[in-house]
């Protein structure tokens, strides 16, 4: 078949180095799979056909590099990238990993660590600036507690206000014009992570000395372990111009940190979000933050990019047919075509004294069918090929 579903770069598919790069480590058991040097996983991702590669610095640069090892390795990476036509739309940094961030990075009770944390911050940005980043994510992954007992939350919060603020200072005083993407997750590593949903980053922003340089990077199997609705959350931060990246993948609800390839748990919802993405116009990154399943070898990785891409392409091409529909199209009609309501879009002293004065057929407005189950189901046989 001739295939519309083939990734192209005006799609703006990303994957991180760690994604493909996934060894397939867990608490349970080692690495299954080789390390895959930063240069092979650019031509992988090439082969698949993303458009974009991800990176925190340690994914390139150990994190004991000495000057001329890094810039040797930048410079390998950089023409890695451009030999394969891939692009580095964001970078972040790994907060997470080495044990001196046992506590925290930018909350960790020991200033001295917090003021690493910024040190280490500065120099990713440093390296993603250099590789032509734009975007940078900031996922506190161990930004939390087991034990609450050891610092106040907000005390936290401030902290984690200070070093954001600083970064924004940096960014500006180094011209990089960074955007920051902040990225929620409600547990794992950590027993808790301050900031555990999208909509608390999105109460955190305003508070910021540099707001409009900060969004948000909410991931699908984030809000999912929350037992949370993610477009919900997706569309809060889209309608408050935040939607500054996202992270997808999948996952089941209440389980562990899955990280599954993206629309392979819940395809209903993974519908409406490609659709709401593609409806709104969203022109960011499409980011996977997935990794192949353990039992997989190089051939089963490059699958799995692939499928991502291919199941988002799939979809949107699902949600063309669901608007196309006239079905569907005249029941969505249906459902707000009372026009003999009174008007409340804006206070008036005239508008307010009609609508006190307003009377209402309640009986009447509660019997009325809304559809929605023959509206879902025309939903779900088109997201089913049957129509
Ligand atoms: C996770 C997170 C990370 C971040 C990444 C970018 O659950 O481990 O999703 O993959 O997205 O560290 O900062
Ligand atoms: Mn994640
Ligand atoms: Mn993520």
């Amino acid at each position: 078949m001739a295939d519309a579903f083939v990734p192209r770069p005006e799609h703006k598919f990303s994957f991180g180095l760690w994604t493909v790069g996934n060894r397939g480590r867990d608490p349970f058991g080692d690495a299954v799979r080789d390390p895959l040097p930063p240069e092979e996983a650019v031509a992988l991702l090439a082969e698949a056909g993303a458009w974009g590669v991800n990176l925190h610095d340690n994914d390139l640069v150990p994190i004991d590099a000495s000057a001329s090892d890094r810039d040797r390795i930048v410079r390998g990476f950089r023409s890695a990238c451009e030999r394969h036509a891939i692009v580095v739309p964001m970078a972040t940094v790994n907060l997470f990993y080495d044990p001196v961030f046992r506590d925290g990075a930018f909350t960790a009770n020991d200033p001295r660590v917090r003021a690493y944390a910024v040190q280490k911050t500065m120099r990713a940005m440093d390296l993603g600036a250099e590789l032509g980043a734009r975007i940078f994510v900031l996922w506190g992954g161990r930004e939390g507690t087991e034990t609450d007992a050891c610092r106040r939350p907000d005390e936290a919060i401030k902290r984690l206000r200070e070093a954001v603020n600083y970064l924004c200072e940096y960014s500006i005083d180094r011209e990089y014009g960074f955007k920051f993407a902040l990225e929620a997750k409600p547990n794992e590593p950590r027993g808790d992570i301050y900031m555990a949903t999208t909509g608390a980053y999105l109460g955190f922003i305003p508070t910021l000395d540099h707001p409009e340089m900060v969004g948000v990077n909410p991931e699908v199997a984030h809000e999912h372990m929350a037992g949370l609705n993610f477009l919900h959350a997706v569309a809060q931060a889209w309608e408050a111009g935040k939607l500054f990246h996202v992270d997808l993948n999948d996952q089941f609800p209440g389980r562990y940190d899955q990280d599954f390839r993206f629309g392979s748990a819940n395809v209903k919802s993974a519908f409406c979000l490609v659709k709401f993405l593609e409806d709104v116009g969203y022109d960011g990154p499409r980011h996977f933050d997935a990794h192949a399943y353990r039992t997989e070898d190089y051939r089963g990785v490059l699958e799995f990019a692939r499928g991502c891409m291919r199941t988002y392409l799939i979809l949107r091409e699902r949600a063309k047919q669901w608007h196309a529909d006239a079905e569907i199209q005249a029941l969505v009609a249906s459902v707000g075509d009372a026009h003999d309501a009174p008007n409340f879009s804006r206070y008036s002293q005239r508008n307010r004294d009609a609508l006190l004065a307003s009377t209402f057929d309640r009986a009447g407005l509660a019997k009325r069918g809304l559809a929605y189950e023959r509206l879902d189901q025309l939903t779900m046989e088109v997201l089913l090929g049957v129509r």
